[in-house]
């Protein structure tokens, strides 16, 4: 499987032949990202262990969105509006961006790619509005992975667009009866489970045992992500994205997606940067950006019980 090199990033042939981007900062800490949806499928740390659950049932083949990983939901979050469910960016082919405006990198040396998405001529007949969505990857020399989302409106007709956007994060957890997650404790969220009623979160750190699927609203910009039995800890840092999409199908509803392994409930976990609560219009010439910058560290384990302090300064 050649792969074209190039200063920050190797081009490579992934599943089913489709086009794939391979980021190094180590023997073994990496990241991969398809052109196809511009989807980060693996995230793997110094130890080469992968952070990102990626269902072995995913299907590589377009139009079906791939499961697993980080999919972006781009122009509409699931069923909110009139598109399919999470709008087109995730099931569309992607290119490398030859020349993208400049954009701090993170990571020194660097191991990053630029992507661009525009519309096809069928994208503007279900969603009349040009537009030019940059995203760089970038995996930093401590292994943290940062993805920065540039989305501008390029109408030539004067309209301006409203979308509503999410990285829709699929973290690996070792058991899902095991994990907490801290810093949506007292928002108020919309549950999906329940016609997006509103309700407010109770005091406590977030634990699971049974389907999961809320909106929570203006949540702070770090939520972190503990898993009890692998002493981890996923920090999820979040600008320009106000809420953040907490989900998981757990066994029944597992069973009625056919990509999802029937047990991989288990193992998964969705903490979703998201914006939509508000929808985001852009008037032509305007362009939005949203940052999602994703860390795993060791946590130290007392009681079970990790200072959320100490992880959310
Ligand atoms: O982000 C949570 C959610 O909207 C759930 O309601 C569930 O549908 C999930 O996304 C997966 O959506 P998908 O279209 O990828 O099957």
């Amino acid at each position: 499987m050649a792969a074209t090199e190039h200063p920050s990033f190797a081009l490579a042939k992934g599943i089913n032949g489709l086009d794939k981007i391979v980021l190094r900062q180590s023997r073994y800490r990496s990241a991969e990202v398809y052109l196809y949806g511009g989807h980060v499928t693996s995230w793997k740390n110094e130890n080469g262990e992968e952070l990102l659950y990626l269902s072995s049932k995913a299907i590589f083949k377009p139009p079906k969105p791939i499961r697993g990983g980080i999919p972006l939901c781009f122009p509409q979050f699931s069923n909110l509006g009139t598109l399919e469910s999470h709008g087109f960016a995730r099931n569309r082919i992607w290119e490398v961006d030859a020349s993208p405006p400049p954009l701090p990198t993170y990571s020194s040396p660097n191991a990053f790619v630029d992507l661009i998405l525009r519309p096809t001529e069928d994208d503007l007949k279900t969603w009349p509005h040009n537009f030019e969505f940059r995203m760089r990857v970038d995996l930093g020399s401590e292994g943290e992975l940062t993805l920065t989302s540039r989305i501008r409106n390029t109408n030539a007709d004067g309209k301006p667009f409203t979308f509503t956007f999410a990285y829709h994060t699929y973290f690996s957890v070792s058991d899902i009866s095991e994990v907490r997650v801290e810093g949506l404790e007292t928002l108020d969220y919309l549950d999906n489970l329940k016609n997006r009623e509103r309700f407010t979160e109770q005091g406590d750190a977030i634990t699971f045992e049974s389907e999961i699927d809320k909106i929570y609203l203006s949540t702070p910009t770090k939520i972190a992500i503990l898993d009890h039995e692998k002493k981890r800890t996923f920090v999820v840092r979040k600008d320009g994205l106000a809420d953040a999409v907490v989900w998981n199908p757990w066994d029944k509803k597992s069973k009625s997606i056919s990509d999802l392994g029937d047990e991989d409930y288990k193992h998964m976990l969705c903490v979703e940067a998201a914006a939509v609560e508000r929808p985001i219009t852009l008037k032509p010439g305007e362009e939005w950006k949203g940052r999602l910058e994703l860390s795993a560290v060791p946590s130290s384990y007392s009681s079970g019980q990790l200072d959320p302090k100490k992880v959310l300064q």
